[in-house]
C-alpha cells in the first residue's frame, strides 16, 4: 500500500466518476498541467484509493450507482484519516437545492456539467492554495506553540530561581540581625531598630522606654560553673526576658557579653518600670543556682531604665547614656535591682 506521493508534481488528485470518458478527458487534461491522477468509477473503489493514498483533492461525481457522491463524501468525512481532503463536486445536477446539499455534506466547491477545463483548472488551483496556506499556517502555529511552551517553562524556572534568591535573602537578612547563641536581635539590629523607632516616634510625640538589663556577677558564674554552662545561662536569660517583652514593636537584643536590651516603644516610664519588674521575676523563676554571687544564690540581674520622647539624635544618645548611668546606679545599689 503506498502511502505518500513521492512523484514532483503540482497535487495528487482522486477523479471519480461513473463515465469513464469524463475520466479520460478530465485525466489527460490534468495530467497535461502537471498534475498526478488517479481515478475511480465508482464510490468504493475512490474510498479504498482514498485511503491507500491520501490525495490533495478529490474531484467527485454525484450521480452514480450503488453509492451517489454525497454518500462517498459522507463516508470520507467519517474517516479520520480521509475528512480533511477537499472534496470538489462535479455534476450534471443544477439545482440550487442538490449544490446545497453537497456543502452540506462537506463539499467545498460545485462545479456543473458540462463543464469548461479552465474553470475546473481554476477551481482546483484555487482550492490547493487554499490548502496550502492552511498548512503553512498550521505549520507556524505549531512553531509558535512550541516557542511558547519553552517560553512559559523558562518563565516558571525563573519564577521559582526568583523565589529561592527572595526565600535565601530574607534567611540571611534574618540571620545576619541574630545572635548565633540567644537567638535574640544583635547589637547590629538593636541599633537599626532603637534609630527607626526613635524617627518614626519622634514625628508621633509619642515615648520611647529603653531597658538595660546586666547579669550580676557573670564572671563568677564562668568561673565557678564553666564557659558552656555560662553560654546556657544567657540563653535561658534570652529567653526569659523575651517572656515579659511581648508587644509586636518591642525588640529584645543581646547588647554585649552579658548585657541585654529592651526597647519599647509607646511606653512611659510607669510602663517601662512594671516591665523591668516582669523581667526581674522571669529571671528569679528560672531559679539557676549561682552560689559565686554576692548577692543571691540564684542567677540576678540589674536593670537601668530611661524614657524620653524623641527629639534628635543627641537626645537618642542621652537616651542611651541615661539608661546606662541608670544600670551603674543599680550596680551601686548592690545589684538585682532596677534604676531610673
Ligand atoms: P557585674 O555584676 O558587675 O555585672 O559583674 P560581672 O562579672 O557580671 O561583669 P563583668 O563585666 O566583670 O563580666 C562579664 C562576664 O561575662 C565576663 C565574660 O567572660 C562573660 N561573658 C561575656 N560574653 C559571654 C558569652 O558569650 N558566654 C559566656 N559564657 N560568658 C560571657
Ligand atoms: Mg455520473
Ligand atoms: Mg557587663
Ligand atoms: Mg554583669
Amino acid at each position: 500500500m503506498i502511502e505518500e506521493l513521492d512523484i514532483p508534481c503540482k497535487g495528487n488528485i482522486l477523479l471519480v466518476d461513473d463515465t469513464p470518458d469524463n475520466l479520460r478527458v478530465l485525466s489527460s487534461i490534468l495530467t497535461k498541467h502537471g498534475y498526478y491522477i488517479r481515478k475511480a468509477l465508482n464510490g468504493e473503489m475512490a474510498i479504498t484509493a482514498a485511503h491507500a493514498l491520501i490525495p490533495d483533492l478529490i474531484l467527485l461525481d454525484i450521480n452514480m450507482p450503488y453509492m451517489n457522491g454525497y454518500e462517498v463524501c459522507t463516508a470520507l468525512k467519517h474517516s479520520e484519516k480521509t475528512e480533511n481532503i477537499p472534496i470538489i463536486f462535479i455534476s450534471v445536477l443544477d439545482d440550487v437545492w442538490d449544490k446545497i446539499k453537497a456543502f452540506q455534506v462537506g463539499g467545498i466547491d460545485y462545479i456543473t456539467k458540462p463543464f469548461q477545463l479552465e474553470e475546473v483548472i481554476a477551481r482546483i488551483e484555487n482550492q490547493l492554495k487554499i490548502k496550502r496556506l492552511q498548512a503553512e499556517l498550521q505549520e507556524k502555529n505549531k512553531i509558535l506553540e512550541e516557542k511558547n511552551v519553552l517560553l512559559m517553562r523558562e518563565i516558571a524556572h525563573r519564577k521559582k530561581a526568583e523565589i529561592a534568591l527572595k526565600t535565601a535573602n530574607q534567611k540571611l537578612q534574618k540571620l545576619a540581625s541574630i545572635d548565633g547563641l540567644t537567638e535574640v536581635s544583635n547589637r547590629r539590629k538593636f541599633d537599626e531598630h532603637l534609630k527607626q523607632e526613635w524617627l518614626r516616634l519622634g514625628r508621633q510625640h509619642h515615648p520611647l522606654s529603653l531597658i538595660l538589663c546586666d547579669i550580676d556577677y557573670f564572671k563568677a558564674y564562668n568561673d565557678t560553673y564553666g564557659h558552656p554552662a555560662g553560654d546556657e545561662c544567657l540563653k535561658q536569660v534570652a529567653q526569659a526576658i523575651c517572656q515579659a517583652v511581648k508587644r509586636p514593636a518591642d525588640l529584645v537584643a543581646r547588647y554585649g557579653g552579658e548585657e541585654f536590651a529592651a526597647i519599647l516603644p509607646h511606653t512611659h516610664s510607669a510602663g517601662a518600670l512594671s516591665v523591668a519588674r516582669k523581667i526581674q521575676r522571669e529571671i528569679q523563676q528560672l531559679d539557676i543556682k549561682h552560689c559565686a554571687s554576692d548577692v543571691c544564690d540564684i542567677v540576678t540581674i540589674s536593670l537601668g531604665i530611661s524614657t524620653m520622647i524623641p527629639t534628635d539624635q543627641e537626645s537618642l544618645d542621652a537616651l542611651i547614656l541615661s539608661a546606662d548611668k541608670a544600670l551603674y546606679q543599680a550596680k551601686q545599689s548592690g545589684r538585682n535591682c532596677y534604676c531610673t
